[in-house]
């Protein structure tokens, strides 16, 4: 039982979705107004950071220009600016994005392509914040066609490697970066849960380790459930990934994924 617990200070991540073709929302967050609500209700249910993304990456999406991304994400990230200090992340790969957000008040770059596009690793290096770097295999719109590795495992970790290595060449602080293996980018049923199993093994790389398994495909491939009806098997995923090391997790439903942690946590406290 001493195993079952979280000693370190483990953060939810709240995930506000701007696109209009939200994989989990259907779009009803497609408005400002909205998405500032949901913002609100996030923060009142205990989220510790905010992400906010004008681009979904969700498997077979479409890339959205520079311009729509602007607009989906900077008025947005303002209006939270506004009303609240919560740390906000911008999910975005593009520098321009990323410089905008952070001059909104953005306090985070999360980025699926782990900044290989363009100049986005020396922009961020610039912008001085912390930066997630995650796995993807192939793209968005063609990557769960068919994932093939020789060991996953391996491949991410080596890959993660590679990045920490550019990040801190970069300039970028070895306390600012934060690794994710990318869970459904890529990857079969099998490969995410052999990525969930081998958690510890990315906390090796000794940065922060990020996690977002939240109404995925793998949860739906295991349930035979839609998105909409993940809820339960996205605790149970949450609370493996907090047991396993993870320490920030990428969730949708922020206060049912703090009481699953916290009965987690609870268990910590006794001896
Ligand atoms: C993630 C993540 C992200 N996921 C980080 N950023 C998405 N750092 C967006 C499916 O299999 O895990 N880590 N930004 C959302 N992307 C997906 C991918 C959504 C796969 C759904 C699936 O259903």
């Amino acid at each position: 039982m001493s195993t079952l617990t979280i000693s370190r200070q483990l953060q939810l991540m709240g995930v506000i979705n701007t696109t209009p073709d939200s994989f989990s929302d259907g779009g009803k967050f497609d408005t400002l107004a909205k998405a500032l609500t949901q913002a609100q209700q996030m923060i009142a249910a205990g989220a510790d950071i905010l992400d906010i993304g004008g681009e979904s990456t969700r498997p077979g999406s479409q890339a959205v220009d520079e311009q729509e991304e602007l607009a989906r994400t900077i008025p947005l990230i303002a209006a939270i600016r506004e009303i609240s200090s919560i740390p906000i992340s911008i999910d975005t790969n593009k520098p321009a994005v990323m410089c905008a957000a952070v001059d909104a008040g953005a306090n985070i770059i999360n980025s699926t392509w782990a900044l290989r596009l363009g100049d986005s690793l020396q922009v961020a290096a610039e912008l001085a914040v912390p930066v997630c770097f995650m796995h993807m295999q192939g793209t968005p719109e063609t990557m769960q066609q068919e994932p093939s590795y020789r060991d996953v495992v391996a491949e991410v970790r080596e890959f993660l490697q590679g990045r920490i290595d550019a990040a801190l060449a970069a300039g970028i602080a070895l306390h600012n970066i934060i690794i994710d293996p990318g869970f459904g980018f890529g990857k079969t049923l099998e490969h995410n849960l052999l990525l969930l199993k081998s958690l510890p093994e990315f906390r090796k790389l000794g940065v922060q380790l990020l996690v977002g398994m939240s109404r995925k495909g793998m949860i739906g491939a295991i349930l035979h459930k839609p998105a909409d009806q993940r809820l339960y098997g996205s605790l149970a995923a949450a609370v493996i990934a907090a047991l396993q090391g993870a320490d920030i997790l990428r969730v949708h439903d922020v206060g049912e994924t703090a009481d699953a942690l916290a009965i987690v946590r609870a268990l910590g406290q006794v001896t």
